[in-house]
């Protein structure tokens, strides 16, 4: 791997994008790259995955400038849905996903981050969607996920003009759950991936299953997914072991780590 560095700490990994030359930009080999990492996360061990950016000043400055200027149509298509498989493919990844966005996180950087679950960013980060700028419309999803996020008003706004916002205006909207200094935004995301690793597994992922699948549908539609989800979770070890530990009056049982079946 030239971009991507992928470190397992226990039950969770952390993925740095890292081309800080280029403010960790996405071109191919990035993307590339992300996708075969995701691909051989061991699933058996890891149950959170945070996704930040290389060095002090970028998370992911957007797609690469330069690869695109050049593009045909159907090359342009073609990044277009490289760049789109692998959104999804964290948007859908059975595990949850943290974003710490540690500077920078413009464009398909901007873009990547709402593909995670939970964004979390550091005092320095910016955010915007200055497409329309390049002469272009967001094409990693933004014009999807952002009103999704943070409200169709308020993403028409950033998306029309273009203008990119700081750390605290970020909080404001929800486009992020909490601004950290930039020493203890890495220290924070791992906090909180080793909390969500320690909860039942299965429970957890069909939590995500849950919350993304039924924002797709209407309510009726959303509540019969919830309840297939919920009955999927009974049976399993972990929800006997985890009831059974409740039940148990016995105060001095420490609780064992839940084993993922
Ligand atoms: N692409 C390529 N290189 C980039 C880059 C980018 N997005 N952003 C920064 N760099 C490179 C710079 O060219 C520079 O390289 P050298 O000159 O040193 O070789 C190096 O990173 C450092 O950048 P600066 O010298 O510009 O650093 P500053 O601190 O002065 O400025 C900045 C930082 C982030 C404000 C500035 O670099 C900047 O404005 N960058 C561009 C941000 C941007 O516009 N991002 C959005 C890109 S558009 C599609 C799907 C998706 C997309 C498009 C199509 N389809 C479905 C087809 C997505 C589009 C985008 O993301």
């Amino acid at each position: 791997m030239e971009f991507i560095v992928y470190e397992q700490k226990g039950a969770y990994g952390i993925i740095t994008i890292s081309r800080e030359k280029a403010l960790n930009a996405l071109n191919s080999s990035v993307l590339d790259e992300l996708s075969a990492t995701l691909d051989a996360v061991n699933l058996d061990e890891v149950r959170c995955l945070i996704l930040t950016g290389a060095g002090q000043k970028s998370f992911v400055a957007g797609a690469d400038i330069g690869e695109m200027s050049t593009l045909t149509k159907a090359e342009g298509e073609a990044f277009g849905k490289k760049g789109n498989d692998v959104f999804r493919k964290l948007e859908t990844f059975p595990i949850p996903v943290i974003a710490a966005i540690n500077g920078f996180a413009l464009g398909g950087g901007c873009e990547i981050s709402m593909s995670c679950d939970i964004r979390i960013c550091s005092d320095n980060a910016v955010f915007g969607q200055p497409e329309v700028g390049l002469g272009i419309t967001p094409g990693f999803g933004g014009t999807q996920r952002l009103a999704r996020l943070v409200g169709a008003g308020m993403a028409k706004q950033m998306i029309y003009t273009a203008r990119n916002i700081k750390a605290d205006e970020a909080l404001r909207i929800g486009l992020v759950n909490a601004v950290y200094t930039q020493e203890e935004l890495m220290g924070a995301a791992e906090k909180m991936a080793a909390g969500i690793a320690k909860n039942a597994p299965i429970a957890v992922r069909n939590c995500k299953k849950a919350i993304n699948e039924g924002l797709d549908v209407d309510m009726d539609a959303a509540i019969v997914i919830e309840e297939k989800l919920f009955g999927d979770c009974f049976e399993t070890e972990d929800q006997r072991y985890g009831m059974a530990f409740f039940l148990d009056k016995n105060k001095e049982k420490v609780k064992e780590p839940f084993k993922n079946c």
